[in-house]
Order: C-alpha cells, then sequence, then structure tokens
C-alpha cells in the first residue's frame, strides 16, 4: 500500500538550510510541507525557490497538529527552546550540530525528549560521508585488525566567515563547529573515549573563540586518536572540506589523503582506494563531499522514525560526542587531562 509522506516543517532558512532542502526532496518517505524563519521574507524566497505551500514567521506553527516532525536548521543557542516546542507538540526532531552551548543544556533538552517520548536526532552528517562509510566497512571487515591510533585532522583556510558570520563572535566556536564533527567521526570509528586533553589557539585576530585546538583523547579500548581542526591552515591547493589522517590497527592502517583517496596497508601490501562523488546536480565543489553526506543524513533519520529503532546520532548518544567537547573545552581551561567522568 502507498504510504502517504511524512510532513515535516523546516526551520530556519539560512546558509546551509539550502542543502536540507535539496535533500529534502529526495528523501524517500518525508517531503517540506512548510518553512519557517523569524525573518518571513527569507522562509518566503525559499518556499518559492523549493515549491514549497507554506512559510511562517515563527516554529509556533508546530502546535497546528499537521507537522509529522520538525528540521531545526539554526544556531546553537536557539535549539532548547525550539526542541522544546516540538517536544510540547509531540513532534520527532532532528536538529542540527552543535547540539547547544554547553553539556547541561544538552542534558536538559534530552531529558526534556525522553520523559515526553519524542524522539531527537542531531543532524550530525560527517559520519555518513560515503569516505566514512566505507572506512568502517573496512574495520568491520577485521582487515586491519583491533585500533590502536588514529589521527583525524581538518586543517584549511576558507573564508567560513563569508558564510557563516556568527562564527566570529562564537566563543565556543572551532571545537563546536568542527570539532564536534570529528569527534563524533572518533567515535564511530574507535568507539567510545572518557578522556580528553586540549589546547585551543585563536590565530586570526579579533576572533570571540578559537579558530584552531589539538584534542588528545583516549578510548575505552586503549587506542588513542588526535583530533585537531584549524580553519588558519594555509594549503595550495585548499583541501576543505576534507577530513584527512591515519588509523592504525594490530594488523595494519588506512591512510586518509588527499582526493577522497584511502590507501590500506594490510598482508604486506598496500591497496588505493578513491571515493567517487555521488554526481548530485545540486552540489557544487568543494562543498560536494559535505553535500551529498545531507540525504543520507536525513533518510536515515526518517527511516529510523518509520521503523521505530534507534538513530546512530540520538540526543541521548550525541550527549556522549558533546561530554568530549565539553572536556576539551575544560581541559584547554586548565591546563589538564579532563576525564567524562568528572562532567
Ligand atoms: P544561519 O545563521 O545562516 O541561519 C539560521 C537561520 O535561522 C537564520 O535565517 C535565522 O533568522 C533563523 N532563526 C534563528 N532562530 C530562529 C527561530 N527561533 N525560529 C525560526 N528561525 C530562526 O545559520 P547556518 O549557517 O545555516 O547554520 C545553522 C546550523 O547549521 C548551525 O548550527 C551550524 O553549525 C550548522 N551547520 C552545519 C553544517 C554541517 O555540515 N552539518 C554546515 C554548516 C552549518
Ligand atoms: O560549519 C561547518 C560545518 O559544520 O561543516 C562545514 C562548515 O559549514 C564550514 O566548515
Amino acid at each position: 500500500p502507498q504510504i502517504r509522506p511524512l510532513k515535516g516543517l523546516l526551520v530556519g532558512c539560512g546558509f546551509f538550510a539550502r542543502n536540507h532542502l535539496h535533500a529534502w526532496s529526495e528523501t524517500k518517505g518525508a517531503e517540506i510541507a512548510a518553512v519557517c524563519d523569524l525573518d518571513v521574507e527569507r522562509a518566503g524566497r525559499y518556499a518559492e525557490e523549493f515549491s514549497i505551500p507554506q512559510w511562517h514567521g515563527t516554529a509556533e506553527v508546530l502546535a497546528s497538529g499537521a507537522f509529522d516532525f520538525v528540521d531545526i536548521c539554526t544556531t546553537m543557542e536557539t535549539h532548547e527552546a525550539l526542541v522544546a516546542l516540538a517536544v510540547r507538540h509531540r513532534v520527532p526532531v532532528i536538529v542540527q550540530k552543535p547540539f547547544a552551548p554547553d553539556i547541561d543544556t544538552c542534558r536538559r533538552i534530552v531529558a526534556n525528549a525522553k520523559a515526553a517520548g519524542v524522539p531527537v536526532m542531531v543532524h550530525e552528517n560527517f559520519r555518513f560521508q560515503k569516505i566514512f562509510r566505507r572506512i568502517r566497512e573496512i574495520l568491520d571487515s577485521g582487515e586491519i585488525g583491533e585500533l590502536t591510533f588514529g589521527r583525524l585532522s581538518w586543517r584549511n583556510a576558507i573564508d567560513v566567515y563569508s558564510n557563516q558570520p556568527y562564527l566570529l563572535k562564537t566563543e565556543r566556536f572551532m571545537i563546536m563547529d568542527v570539532g564536534i564533527h570529528m569527534l563524533d567521526l572518533a567515535r564511530f570509528l574507535f568507539g567510545d573515549a572518557n578522556a580528553v586533553s586540549c589546547l585551543r589557539q585563536s590565530v586570526k585576530e579579533g576572533l570571540a573563540g578559537e579558530d584552531a585546538a589539538t584534542i588528545l583523547l583516549r578510548h575505552d579500548n586503549a587506542a588513542t586518536s588526535i583530533v585537531d581542526v584549524s580553519y588558519a591552515s594555509h594549503r595550495f591547493p585548499n583541501p576543505f572540506p576534507q577530513t584527512l589522517g591515519e588509523i592504525e590497527g594490530r594488523l595494519g592502517s588506512i591512510q586518509i589523503l588527499e582526493g577522497e583517496t584511502l590507501l590500506v596497508h594490510s598482508e604486506g601490501r598496500q591497496r588505493r582506494e578513491t571515493i567517487e562523488a555521488d554526481g548530485r546536480n545540486w552540489t557544487s565543489d568543494p562543498w560536494t563531499q559535505i553535500q551529498d553526506s545531507v540525504p543520507r543524513t536525513q533518510q536515515h533519520f526518517i527511516d529510523t522514525l518509520l521503523s521505530g529503532g534507534a538513530f546512530e546520532t540520538s540526543a541521548e548518544d550525541s550527549l556522549q560526542t558533546y561530554a568530549l567537547a565539553e572536556a576539551a573545552y575544560r581541559s584547554a581551561e586548565s591546563g589538564r587531562l579532563v576525564t567524562t567522568a568528572e562532567l
């Protein structure tokens, strides 16, 4: 039987929402029935561009009962109130990273949603990049054995400030903006971590927060990983938005190289694998690798909502990723190793 698509409200018609709207138009089992933004003209422009029948100047329309889910694509300081609004009206939520400005707020959001039984997923799309799905497959095959060490490195100098000017004024900037993606990847690849050491740097002048950070993680399985992120690294050509690095196991290793290339070392040999872009007509370089991950993230949300299973990056699971970011800030402030048990 034909099941009607779930109807969604998209909240926040800013820079990144354009990728969400393109992705929703190809997500099976869902459609966006309305968009909203505090700037209602902005909402109207996106509604027109994406042929969405309704637009509004507030998310209060969630009270109408017309929506099966809400996609929150606003910056972190708005998430607690918006998720609470959705929870009040029993509407399942997918909400962009970073989850909230600090871990206590994340915990309140999770407790509130859990008490009401409303599903909430954090839109954490980097683990849905094809390259990390392929790495996960290689790790699951056992080819490189039990993991011992890894490094995930995001260093570039894109002018992030033109598209996302709010980052200039964000005190918890780089660890929240890209560090959180890397910490989620570290958990996706190596499993949970329990202790963090971190140094933060403000390289560009005039920023409210850090634009670079180096984070050392101790994982539960005794593996060590390093996450390093920077928006002040001048490389030509610019490697944005690639996450580079290496993963070492007892039987082999994987290098993550430029050009979405994996160099897999095992059984005394090396093998090269190159990941191809999906080839969507709405993606464009250099953003393709990120854009291609958005439909997969949203499809996971809808499929899991329909099946009643657990989201990979449920709000509750994301508390563990967030704890690593929170511990990173506390380590940078105190100059010592911080365990997640202390938080
Ligand atoms: P933006 O500032 O360009 O857009 C946010 C929009 O939300 C604005 O138009 C604003 O008016 C609107 N808004 C704010 N509060 C609202 C409310 N209560 N109700 C309705 N509308 C409201 O921000 P952006 O750059 O699009 O980023 C949004 C989020 O997406 C951020 O958390 C950012 O970190 C994240 N992001 C994620 C990725 C990724 O790859 N996952 C990439 C870029 C941005
Ligand atoms: O904000 C960042 C993110 O989350 O992904 C890419 C980005 O938009 C710029 O680096």
